[in-house]
């Protein structure tokens, strides 16, 4: 009988706890002694999106060289740091609503991140079922973000949801953008379907989502600090 290859994807890390996932199976488990004291002063913590090796034990021994590495900035009462947040991302969607703080500086500072980041990206102008005339917004960033392309969509109406569902086709996308943006509303249509949105209690960093044609989602939640905590517009 042939072995199941024990490679898997880190889904989420919370404590220095992993979810990890394969086309057969999700568990969580831990790093090995053996990763502790040996690789991980080369490969530094799992994060989500990482494809792993597991041991006999089920617990994860080497983290595959990562294709790329997504840092973002966010500010507390610590101060301004640089984390890394996830892996092996092929490309950014940057997510914003057209109906609320619907900031061109938040935006840029987005924006910044993706070029940072060197990913290619796309912003997203959600719910556009909110506004009556969407197309000012959505011609406003057009001309503010002359490169990049920009969709805009509605859970209500669909529109948008099959140019997402082209893009992330065998990709890594991972989703950012300011709370309430309907990040993870589009990323569960997209997962399972289904537009009646629950919102979960436990929120974590970064959360990775399998779809069946290829495509890894992975959402966030603590980017949306960026600047919220103290105010302050960053350039
Ligand atoms: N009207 C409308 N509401 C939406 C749409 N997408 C999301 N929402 C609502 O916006 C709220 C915030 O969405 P959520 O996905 O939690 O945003 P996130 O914080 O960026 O993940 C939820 O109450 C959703 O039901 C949309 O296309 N149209
Ligand atoms: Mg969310």
């Amino acid at each position: 009988m042939k072995e199941v290859s024990k490679i898997y994807r880190v889904v989420s890390t919370s404590s220095e706890r992993y979810v990890i996932s394969n086309i057969l199976t999700t568990m969580e488990t831990t790093t090995s002694s053996k990763f502790e004291s040996v690789y991980q002063k080369y490969s530094g913590r799992p994060l989500a999106g990482d494809f792993v090796m597991l041991d006999e034990n089920n617990k994860i021994s080497i983290i595959l060289k990562r294709k790329t590495e997504f840092c973002a900035e966010s500010i507390d009462k610590r101060g301004r740091r640089i984390d890394l947040l996830a892996s092996n991302v092929d490309q950014v969607f940057v997510v914003i609503s057209v109906n609320r703080s619907f900031e061109l500086s938040k935006l840029s500072r987005l924006v910044k991140i993706c070029r940072l980041n060197k990913l290619n990206h796309a912003i997203l102008v959600t719910k556009i079922d909110t506004v009556l005339y969407p197309n000012e917004y959505i011609d406003y960033l057009k001309s503010h973000f002359t490169d990049v392309n920009i969709i805009a969509t509605s859970l209500e109406t669909g529109e948008g949801l099959d140019k997402i569902a082209g893009l992330i086709k065998n990709r890594t996308t991972i989703f950012i953008g300011p709370q309430d943006g309907g990040k993870s509303s589009i990323i569960q249509y997209l997962v399972n379907g289904s537009k009646n949105f629950e919102k979960k209690n436990k929120k974590l960093p970064a959360e990775l989502y399998f779809l069946d044609y290829g495509a890894a989602i992975i959402d966030t939640e603590s980017i949306r600090t960026l600047g919220d905590v103290t105010g302050e517009v960053y350039e």
